[in-house]
């Protein structure tokens, strides 16, 4: 699970890395402060199955608070993009290039427009951030159109000269790097209505909509509102709703969600990613510390209930990608052979079964696979089970 955090220089982006995996990553007010990706990890919440078993859970990655399961999984944060970047534009290509095995996007935007399109920052209201909103797929388009006509007229004399030749199967080796799969191919051209029989026929306008349909299903994009602390910026994600009512919208502060986890850490506060509350334990902070703190209170969590930071990397796990979560564990204990309980959880694509499961594994357990036990109803289940949501599962397995 790759989750790539994309959009012009100076919207958040690196702050919002940084909230999400406290990485140390330079932030500043100018353009292009990020060449080089930041790669690092951070959490989506599951709730916890330990509580219905009544044990306490020893996670080996990740952890647990109250309850919930913070599960990790990876980001990136990639430099600032500027219209015209799949042409090259701003180092485009090779920015774009690094959001390649992206499983999905989240575009952060400056809501309170104060970042112009080339991401200099001035006064809020100066700019209109829903141009944004439509520059980034532009842009996300173009490079999959890219990447698919490369080798075009190539591939279009294969083709003209051997009829057997597979449409689907040569397009998806050409746009293996963003793991489209021949099936996928043929799902967009029957839901695009565009007949397989002679590709050499497919107009430009065709290869756009092929590109643009492939983009959306294997990049799927959740806008994270930012900088909504700032005056006027809540007007702008009002209207932005009503303009794009087909997207999603989360409000977002990444400066605050940054401030409250290295106040966690410095245990100033109590405060669990993703709450809408925080809990002050140290009396000793200054008096601009706990104003800025109450800043937050006032302006971001009880008016959102969130600061947006980890409900948009939980729905884009969970509800974008649908993906759930499989807790390992044994119908005789939910420990390991070290005495940890529920140690791990894993995130599968959505339609998984139990073989794929074992497979996660490890392949020698899935070779050998008999059957499986749900552990909490102690039945037996079979190798082409579909997975779901907070399943526990133990595999049998004739591998040691
Ligand atoms: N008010 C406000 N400013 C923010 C927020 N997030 C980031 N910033 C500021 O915006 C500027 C650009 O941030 P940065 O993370 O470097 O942006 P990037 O270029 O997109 O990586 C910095 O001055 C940040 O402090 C936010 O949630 N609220
Ligand atoms: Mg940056």
């Amino acid at each position: 699970m790759l989750i790539g955090i994309v959009g012009k220089p100076s919207t958040g982006k690196s702050t919002f890395f940084k909230a999400a995996t406290l990485i140390n990553v330079e932030i500043a007010s100018y353009p292009f402060t990020t060449i080089k990706p930041n790669h690092g990890t951070g959490f989506v919440r599951v709730e916890c199955v330990d509580k219905e078993f009544n044990k306490q859970c020893n996670p080996r990655t990740g952890y647990c608070e109250k309850g919930i399961r913070y599960v990790p999984v990876e980001i990136i944060d990639v430099a600032g993009l500027v219209p015209g970047a799949y042409e090259g534009k701003g180092l485009g290509n090779q920015f774009l290039n690094d959001l390649n095995r992206a499983d999905v996007l989240i575009h952060v935007i400056d809501i309170s427009g104060s970042a112009n399109e080339k991401g200099e920052l001035d006064k809020p209201g100066s700019y209109d951030p829903a141009n944004d909103v439509r520059f980034l797929e532009i842009e996300l388009d173009m490079w999959y159109l890219g990447v698919l006509k490369k080798g075009w007229n190539k591939l279009s004399r294969k083709m003209n000269q051997d009829k057997e030749v597979q449409i689907s199967e040569q397009l998806a080796i050409q746009l293996d790097v963003f793991g489209v799969k021949p099936e996928l191919i043929d799902d967009v051209l029957e839901e695009l209505k565009i007949p397989k029989l002679d590709p050499t026929k497919w107009t430009e306008e065709q290869l756009k909509q092929i590109a643009t349909e492939l983009r959306k299903r294997t990049k799927p994009i959740l806008i994270a509102c930012n900088k909504i602390d700032i005056p006027g910026a809540h007007e702008n994600y009002e209207r932005l709703k009503k303009e794009f009512p087909n997207y999603y919208f989360k409000p977002c502060s990444a400066e605050s969600e940054l401030a409250l986890r290295e106040a966690a850490k410095k245990t100033w506060i109590k405060y669990n990613p993703g709450d809408a509350v925080f809990e002050i334990i140290n009396k000793d902070m200054n008096e601009k510390q706990i104003k800025g703190l109450e800043f937050i209170k006032k302006n971001v969590l009880e008016k959102y209930k969130t600061t947006g930071v980890q409900t948009t990397l939980d729905d884009s796990v969970f509800d974008f990608l649908k993906y759930i979560a499989i807790f390992p564990g044994g119908i005789k204990g939910l420990g390991d052979k070290n005495g940890n309980i529920l140690p791990d959880v894993f995130l599968m694509k959505p339609g998984s079964t139990v073989m794929d499961f074992a497979n996660k594994i490890h392949t020698d357990l899935a070779k050998g696979l008999l059957y499986a036990y749900d552990v909490r109803t102690k039945m037996k289940i079979k190798g082409e089970y579909r997975l779901k949501n907070r399943d526990v599962i133990e595999i049998v397995s004739s591998a040691k």
